[in-house]
């Protein structure tokens, strides 16, 4: 066993070596008046003053705004509630922005579950997107990127029982794209993925949601979809969740000419981390691509190898950040993590 994880290490370092011989040969030179680092440490948690997951990074007016959800202190599932928002400029320091929404206190409807949110900006509001109760997307709108936000409908802007939509596992995980032609799309599923396109209001729509195909155009899909859009290509990516046999969940990718696709697979981009769950964003950020995901290395780091608080990890998160790199062929250099224990 032991020499199994010896040879495994071995491989991944190896491993590590060859992509970033492969990677840094396109690495960009940064411009000294950037005030991010150069090299960003992706193993060190970037928000402390709480747990975090399911981080949506968004850039404001010049701004990177971070909307996680909230993992308590003493979680032992993912029964989260309620949301904060961090800001920052260098990408080094993060700034606590306070509690911006409890969709549980309030809503009418939400019960539980405050997962992971996306927030999205048009003609000056804000736009905050959220999961609750395994079943339902809601949105909340504010002045500033900051909030406080309020429920826009007084219900669900849509539900695993709404016309259309596929649903079969839970209904989670909203996520936004604004196109260039600024047509709005949510984007929203665990193990389906609904393509919604939302009215010019933000808060309703009309259309059937597509539902893209699983093996043929995502394979792996499990949850926590992220779109971005790079040289013009829409690029979807997305934890597979425990749809890679024998694997934990790692962040795939896969391409497209057009929103609808047909998409090709493209790999993973993040490989296994510590929390069991993977879930991403990726953003582009004076003029450099970042990747938020993360893990429970620091809820590991304070709590003793022989105690039984270990097994909660998974549900006390943090963030973290990498630098991404793409080649001249538009597929992303991965991110690989140690092993860990
Ligand atoms: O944080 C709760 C759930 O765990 C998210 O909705 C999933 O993406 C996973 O990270």
């Amino acid at each position: 066993m032991k020499k199994l994880k010896h040879q495994k290490a071995l491989i991944m370092t190896a491993l590590y070596a060859v992509i970033s011989v492969a990677c840094n040969s396109n690495i960009k030179q940064h411009s000294p008046i950037q005030s991010i680092p150069d090299t960003l440490d992706y193993t060190a948690p970037i928000i402390t003053i709480r747990y975090s997951a399911d981080p949506s990074a968004r850039v404001f007016n010049d701004t990177l705004y971070l909307y996680p959800s909230h993992d308590k202190d003493n979680a032992q599932w993912w029964d989260m509630e309620d949301y904060y928002v961090y800001s920052t400029t260098d990408l080094k320091t993060f700034k606590d922005e306070g509690l911006v929404f409890n969709p549980i206190r309030q809503t009418t409807w939400a019960k539980q579950y405050a997962w992971a949110p996306d927030c999205v900006e048009r003609n000056g509001k804000y736009y905050f997107y959220f999961p609750t109760d395994q079943d339902h997307i809601g949105v909340a709108i504010g002045d500033k990127p900051t909030g406080p936000f309020k429920d826009a409908l007084g219900k669900p802007l849509v539900s695993r029982s709404s016309p259309g939509i596929v649903a079969p596992r839970d209904f989670i995980d909203p996520n936004v794209f604004i196109d260039n032609d600024g047509t709005a799309y949510l984007l929203v599923g665990q193990n389906a993925l609904n393509i919604i396109r939302l009215n010019e209001d933000m808060i309703s729509y009309d259309n059937k949601p597509v539902v893209l195909n699983n093996t043929t155009d995502l394979p792996y899909f499990f949850e926590g979809i992220w779109m971005h859009k790079y040289d013009g290509k829409y690029y979807l990516s997305y934890s597979t969740g425990p749809n890679i046999t024998g694997k934990a969940p790692q962040i795939a990718y896969a391409t497209a000419d057009s929103i609808y696709g047909p998409y090709t697979y493209r790999g993973i981009i993040l490989n296994e981390v510590s929390s069991h769950t993977n879930h991403h964003s990726i953003v582009e950020y004076k003029d450099r691509w970042f990747l938020f995901f993360h893990t429970s290395d620091l809820a590991l780091s304070h709590i003793p190898a022989n105690s039984e608080e270990r097994k909660y990890v998974q549900w006390r998160r943090s963030v973290h950040v990498a630098e991404l790199h793409y080649k001249p062929d538009g597929t992303i250099c991965p991110i690989i993590l140690s092993p860990h224990k």
